[in-house]
C-alpha cells in the first residue's frame, strides 16, 4: 500500500510471511505518546494490549492513528468479542488469546476476512474505511489483503495442535504465551522449566514447518537466538517490563532491582 492516507497499514502480512526476523513489543499502557515513542526507539510493530492492559476502544483508535502517524505497525490483542470492532477501528492485525484448536482459529479468521474468504461483517462508516472516503470494494480488497490474524497458543492442548492451527487458511502467524503455557503445566511463571522449554520447542517448529510465522515473547537478546533457532520470527517484549527496569534501575543507582515480566 503505499497511499499513506489509508488509515489502514496493511504492510503486516508480507512481513510475517518474508524471512526477516520482526521485532516488536506488547504495550498494556492507553497511551499514543507510548506508541509514537516506541516507532521512534525503532521496533517493527507494537502489539496494543487489550487483553492485559488498562486501554478502553477509544483509546485504543487514538492508538492506532499515533501508529500510523509514526509509522509502526499496530496489532491489537483483543478478546473475540472485540474482534470486528477493532478491525473496523483500523488495526492492521488481531493477536487473539487461548486458541485452542484449529476449529476455533478457523472461526477467529473467519471473522477477520470478508467474504469470499470469511464472514465479516461490512461497513463503510467506519475509520478503517475512512468514515466512506474509501469505502467499496477496494476497501474491502484492501483488507482481505493487509490484514492479519494471529492465533496466539498458550495452553500444553494448544501446543498439540499447533500444526493443525498454524495450518488453517487465513492464520498469519501464530504466537506462544509462555508465561501461560508455563502456568498451565504447572511450573507456575517459570517458562524456563525444561517441560515449558521443550513444549515452546515442539510448538515453534510445528509452526514453520506448516509454513506461517512463529511467535514468541523475547525479553533479551539470548531469547531471540534461542527461539530463533527454534524458527520464532516475530518477537515481542514488553513495555511496561523495559520501563519499569529503566526506572528501577535508576532509583537504585544502577543495581539489579529484580523487575519481573
Ligand atoms: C503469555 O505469556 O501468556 C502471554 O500472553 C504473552 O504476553
Ligand atoms: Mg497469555
Amino acid at each position: 500500500m503505499t497511499d499513506t492516507r489509508f488509515p489502514i497499514d496493511g504492510r503486516l502480512p508480507d512481513m510475517l510471511r518474508g524471512g526477516k526476523p520482526l521485532r516488536g513489543l506488547f504495550n498494556g499502557l492507553p497511551s499514543p505518546a507510548i506508541v509514537e515513542m516506541c516507532a521512534y526507539a525503532g521496533f517493527d510493530f507494537v502489539i496494543l494490549d487489550n487483553e492485559h492492559g488498562s486501554a478502553d476502544l477509544d483509546v485504543t483508535e487514538h492508538m492506532l492513528r499515533a501508529a500510523r502517524a509514526s509509522g509502526i505497525v499496530p496489532v491489537v490483542r483483543c478478546f473475540e468479542h472485540d474482534l470486528p470492532r477493532i478491525l473496523d477501528m483500523g488495526a492492521s492485525a488481531v493477536q487473539v488469546p487461548m486458541v485452542q484448536s484449529a476449529e476455533h482459529a478457523r472461526r477467529l479468521a473467519d471473522m477477520t476476512r470478508y467474504p469470499p474468504l470469511g464472514g465479516r461483517g461490512s461497513a463503510f462508516s467506519t475509520r478503517a474505511a475512512g468514515y466512506g472516503a474509501f469505502g467499496g470494494a477496494a476497501h474491502t480488497q484492501r483488507s482481505n489483503d493487509g490484514i492479519a490474524f494471529i492465533a496466539m497458543i498458550e495452553t500444553p492442548e494448544a501446543i498439540a495442535a499447533a500444526d493443525a492451527i498454524a495450518a488453517v487458511d487465513g492464520v498469519d502467524a501464530v504466537f506462544i504465551g509462555p508465561n501461560d503455557l508455563a502456568h498451565a503445566m504447572g511450573h507456575g511463571s517459570d517458562w524456563n522449566a525444561q517441560p515449558v522449554q521443550h513444549a515452546i520447542e515442539r510448538g515453534l517448529k510445528a509452526i514453520a514447518d506448516a509454513g506461517k510465522c512463529p511467535g514468541i515473547i523475547a525479553l533479551t537478546p539470548a531469547d531471540e537466538e534461542k527461539y530463533g533457532a527454534w524458527g520464532a520470527r516475530y518477537f515481542a517484549n514488553v513495555s511496561t517490563s523495559i520501563i519499569t527496569r529503566a526506572l528501577a534501575q535508576a532509583a537504585s543507582a544502577g543495581r539489579d532491582a529484580g523487575v519481573r515480566y
